[in-house]
């Protein structure tokens, strides 16, 4: 006992924290003497790990794996979440109906709320209620945006991309970062998380002012409610949209931040937030770097142009139509050396179980929407149809496929503006884990390349 008690004290000195060193499975303890807690053990651990295991081969790679995206190369540490290619994500464990299940609620909500996601992305444990309202506070209490930073997204031109200006804005936060600062002071290395916890909190509580800023300034009158400190952050990024009075909206965002935070280490924007912060960036860099990747319509993106092909679906064909116009539109797609936004991935080969609690959420609250009735009837088919093209490994939706139409539901209708809430969401599931890197020294990542003849060259000799 007295060895984790001295090594507790350590970290938390380590961390620079002025706090209480509480033992860390207590549920009263606040997230940063929680983590601290954990963090000489898990380093021990690896250490151990690599010590004992660390030669050892874990897998043989294929030049197809080399020329093909990296396709399941298993190179690369996630504590958060794992992505089974059948049943699909688990965080920490637990299932998304299980963390519906499981995670604090907001007041007379149903949906767990992000914030519970958060700790138990950062910690593997389930906070208690009153952890997760004081984080709820903690975010608020963080929640103001430099005056120089207010003023640059105010400066952009509407015409702007709202995820490149999400993306600036958070670069801009850089001027804040208390990684840069300690770094530049000659901070020592075993230190690093404190100020990279620090700064993750920081980003993550000023995204609902940056998001709905954004959004309040290209779609409506420029004017943004103030942060209600009373509430939690889902409320406060609706309230800010100008959703605050919904409270079906409001119980859509919860969800909306719960399931789209983390899904393992190699997708585009958690691989660049990972890849990014091993350079010693910070959080604020890596994170900007991380939602460029999720602008990209093969990532996050194509929540927005699952959107506008639905529409333009309905605005050809109709609503109420037979299966078998819907069928030929899908070819057409097809045809045109287009993809079907929303369906196929890069691990999944079921129906992304993101799709289906979205699903259930519209099941719940919009079962007559025509909008939702037409993606269901595109369920059933574009499955069909995407086995019968002979391309896609995986050919039923993910995340994206449903995320659009519970939104427009609500009357936030503009797509272009859709990978900004799932960027607010990602920081959620990305930095957790920059935390982790930084408390375990993860290195600079560096993988080996070659050019094509030295790879025709490797191969011929094999
Ligand atoms: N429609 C048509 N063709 C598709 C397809 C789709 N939805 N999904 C995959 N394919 C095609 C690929 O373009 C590829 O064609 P080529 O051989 O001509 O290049 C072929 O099928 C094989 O691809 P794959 O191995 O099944 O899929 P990848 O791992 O390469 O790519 C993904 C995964 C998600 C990029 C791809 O399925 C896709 O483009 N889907 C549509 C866009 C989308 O919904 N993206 C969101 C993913 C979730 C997220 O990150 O947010």
């Amino acid at each position: 006992m007295s060895a984790v008690r001295s090594s507790l004290r350590a970290a938390l000195k380590a961390s620079n924290a002025n706090v209480s060193a509480r033992f860390y499975s207590s549920k009263t303890a606040t997230l940063k003497e929680t983590l601290a807690a954990m963090i000489p053990e898990q380093q021990e651990r690896v250490k151990a790990l690599k010590k004992e295991h660390g030669h050892k081969v874990i897998q043989e790679v294929t030049l197809d794996q080399v020329y093909g995206g990296m396709r399941g190369i298993k190179s690369m540490v996630w504590e958060g979440s794992v992505l089974d290619s059948e049943e699909g994500i688990r965080f920490r464990g637990l299932t998304i109906p299980d963390c519906q299940a499981q995670l604090p609620k907001a007041p007379g909500g149903e949906e767990p709320l992000p914030e519970g996601l958060f700790w138990l992305l950062l910690t593997g444990q389930v906070p208690s209620e009153q952890q997760v309202r004081d984080l709820s506070a903690e975010w608020a209490a963080r929640a103001d945006l430099p005056k120089f930073v207010e003023e640059l997204i105010d400066r952009c031109p509407t015409t702007l991309h709202p995820m490149a200006q999400f993306s600036l804005a958070v670069t801009a936060l850089e001027h804040e970062s208390a990684f840069a600062k300690a770094y530049a002071k000659g901070i020592n290395k075993k230190e690093y998380w404190g100020p990279t916890f620090e700064d993750s909190m920081d980003v993550i509580a000023k995204l609902p002012n940056i998001a709905g800023r954004i959004y309040r300034n290209i779609y409506k009158d420029g004017k943004v409610a103030p942060i209600d400190k009373s509430q939690d952050y889902s409320y406060n990024l609706s309230n800010i949209l100008g959703f605050g009075e919904n409270k079906d909206f409001v119980e859509l965002m919860r969800l909306y931040l719960t399931i789209h935070t983390d899904h393992e280490g190699g997708n585009v924007s958690a691989h660049t937030a990972h890849l990014v912060g091993s350079a010693l960036s910070s959080p604020m860099l890596s994170l900007s770097a991380a939602l460029n990747g999720l602008a990209g319509p093969l990532h996050g993106l194509a929540n927005q142009e699952v959107l506008r092909w639905i529409e333009q679906m309905r605005d050809t064909i109709g609503t109420g139509v037979s299966d078998e116009t819907i069928k030929d539109y899908l070819w057409k797609t097809l045809n045109s050396g287009r993809v079907v936004p929303g369906y196929g991935h890069a691990v999944l080969r079921k129906t992304d179980p993101r799709y289906m609690a979205q699903r259930e959420f519209a099941l719940k609250h919009l079962p007559e929407d025509p909008m939702f009735k037409l993606v269901s009837q595109v369920y059933t088919i574009a499955p069909g149809v995407l086995t019968e093209h002979g391309k896609t490994k995986n050919p039923y939706p993910n995340v994206d496929a449903h995320s659009g139409v519970l939104l427009q539901y609500y009357g936030l209708k503009e797509a272009n503006y859709y990978t900004v809430l799932f960027g607010v969401s990602r920081a959620l599931g990305v930095l957790p884990q920059l935390i982790w890197d930084r408390a375990l020294g993860m290195p600079l990542e560096r993988p080996k390349s070659f050019d094509t003849t030295h790879w025709e060259k490797i191969v011929k000799k094999l």
